[in-house]
């Protein structure tokens, strides 16, 4: 049987552009889908990063590309407005506040329509239609009720919020409505999973299905309605394993982690933060509990000293920027006390590193600090464990990301407990060379064998069996019956 040719949908495309043509954007999803993209002669739709750029149809080293051209204003109001001032902190536990605005709310949905209008023109007969994350929520419903050879599946990237927060949203039932328009609707966790379902069976009067188990956690199954049946699982994302080896296992690497641990004076443990630079990703109370333990003289800056690499991100909107301000005031104000002339104790990078750096740093990172409030699921916990080839560092991981769920050897805490990040800094701080090997052996057995090409082949596998739900079933006429 030919496979079904596959059509990604994102908000951004996998490519960027350099000063002589496009590169390809770094990151393991990207590296498991494009192959399957062209092999089954399918196409990636979505938008160039750079306002008004090219619309329509372009090919880069044999991939067909589609670009989605957004104007300044539609990334003001549909990316830096709807999409990351309203929906991310919202479904992140409202950490911050949520802009709600109308002008937003019409914005994001004229650009859905676009999307949608362009796979319905582009996808080939009977493809498999992959759309991700919560900047493209309509889509499946404006997809299906264009197209009813295609299959329809949307991957939620960040978490699906319970109820009660969720129900805040003034287009609470147009979201649910939304993604009900896709054959099979996949999230991190089980939990998300749930929260969707309940929310369909609130907000629309859909029935689920409980025992029809989906997703590695279990998961409601089938969500029955108007519309026809969305199939719902979890399905935790993984990262590319085999690259992350092979580059931690390279002469190179080694030699480039020796120079680091000498290049900051070979202290006794390097403490290590890797993340974009969001509100969500906790590294403030990171930061705090570093320079409370240093000024308890729990933790000594001559022996310990940590390394955070901060990647900039979204400087459009205004939390991100204070965010910053947050950070750099911290990181200043604690090395003021503490650090010694030429040996700060925090070594802070606002930048984002190749792979090829980042790897040497996570084998350099005695205890790798992963502090989120909420993550969908962290893919750094994962790299760093992917890295440790020797079995030793220690990883300290949130309770609230989805990768704790699967990462029960790491040192769990809970971000919002200061003295809890505490100690839980100290315990991976003092952990003797046995338990850290026991903990990380099992860490790197669960890790090493799920990685994102299989993760990608599940999904695409319940996707296209016969059982779930048939896009022929469901009448062309649109969500509204
Ligand atoms: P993110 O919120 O971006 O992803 P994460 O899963 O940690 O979070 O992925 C970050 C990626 O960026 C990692 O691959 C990491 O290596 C890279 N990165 C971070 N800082 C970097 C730096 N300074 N330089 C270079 N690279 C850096 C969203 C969700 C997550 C979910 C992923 C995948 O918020 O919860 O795990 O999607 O589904």
């Amino acid at each position: 049987m030919t496979p079904r040719p596959l059509v990604i949908a994102a908000n951004r495309l996998p490519v960027m552009r350099t000063t002589d043509g496009w590169e390809t954007s770094p990151g393991g999803l990207v590296r498991a889908l494009l192959p399957m993209v062209t092999e089954t002669g399918g196409v990636w739709m979505g938008w160039t990063g750079v306002p008004d750029d090219l619309e329509g149809k372009f090919e880069v080293d044999g991939v067909a590309m589609h670009s989605i051209s957004l104007s300044e204003r539609e990334i003001e109001e549909y990316y830096e407005g709807f999409s990351n001032d309203t929906i991310w902190p919202l479904y992140h536990d409202a950490i911050r506040d949520s802009g709600y605005h109308a002008s937003h709310w019409q914005t994001y949905s004229e650009v859905n329509q676009r999307f949608a209008d362009a796979l319905a023109a582009a996808a080939p007969p009977d493809a498999m239609i992959w759309i991700h994350d919560y900047h493209l929520q309509l889509v499946p419903a404006m997809l299906r009720s264009q197209r009813n050879d295609v299959r329809i599946g949307y991957f939620n990237h960040i978490p699906f919020p319970p109820p009660e927060l969720f129900a805040r949203l003034p287009w609470r039932t147009e979201i649910i409505e939304g993604l009900l328009g896709a054959d099979l609707v996949g999230f991190q966790r089980d939990r998300g999973a749930r929260n969707f379902a309940g929310l369909a069976e609130q907000l629309t009067g859909a029935q689920i299905e409980i025992d029809h188990p989906l997703g590695r956690d279990g998961s409601p199954g089938l969500v029955h309605h108007a519309q026809g049946i969305t199939a719902v699982g979890a399905f935790p994302i993984s990262i590319d394993v085999g690259e992350i080896e092979t580059l931690s296992a390279g002469r190179t690497t080694r030699q480039q982690y020796n120079a680091i641990r000498n290049r900051l004076g070979e202290p006794e443990v390097i403490l290590l933060g890797v993340d974009r630079l969001d509100y969500t990703k906790g590294i403030g109370n990171r930061l705090s509990a570093f320079g409370a333990l240093l000024d308890e003289g729990r933790l000594d800056g001559s022996r310990h000293i940590l390394v955070q690499v901060a990647t900039p991100t979204r400087e459009g909107v205004d939390h991100y920027r204070e965010e910053r301000h947050e950070i750099e005031r911290l990181v200043g104000e604690i090395n003021g006390r503490h650090a010694r002339l030429g040996f700060p104790v925090i070594h802070y990078l606002y930048r984002s590193l190749p792979l090829e750096e980042l790897v040497p740093l996570y084998r350099a990172g005695d205890v790798m600090l992963v502090t989120p409030f909420r993550d969908g699921m962290n893919l750094v916990a994962k790299e760093y464990v992917a890295t440790r080839l020797d079995d030793d560092g220690v990883l300290v991981l949130s309770e609230f990301t989805g990768a704790a769920d699967e990462m029960t050897e790491a040192v769990l805490v809970n971000p919002h407990d200061e003295e809890a990040l505490k100690s839980a800094i100290l315990t991976a701080v003092e952990m003797n060379r046995h338990e850290r090997r026991n903990r990380m052996r099992s860490l790197r057995a669960k890790i090493t064998s799920h990685d994102v090409a299989e993760w990608a082949r599940r999904f695409l596998n319940i996707l296209e069996q016969p059982e779930n739900p048939k896009a022929q079933e469901i009448s062309g006429t649109g969500l509204t019956p």
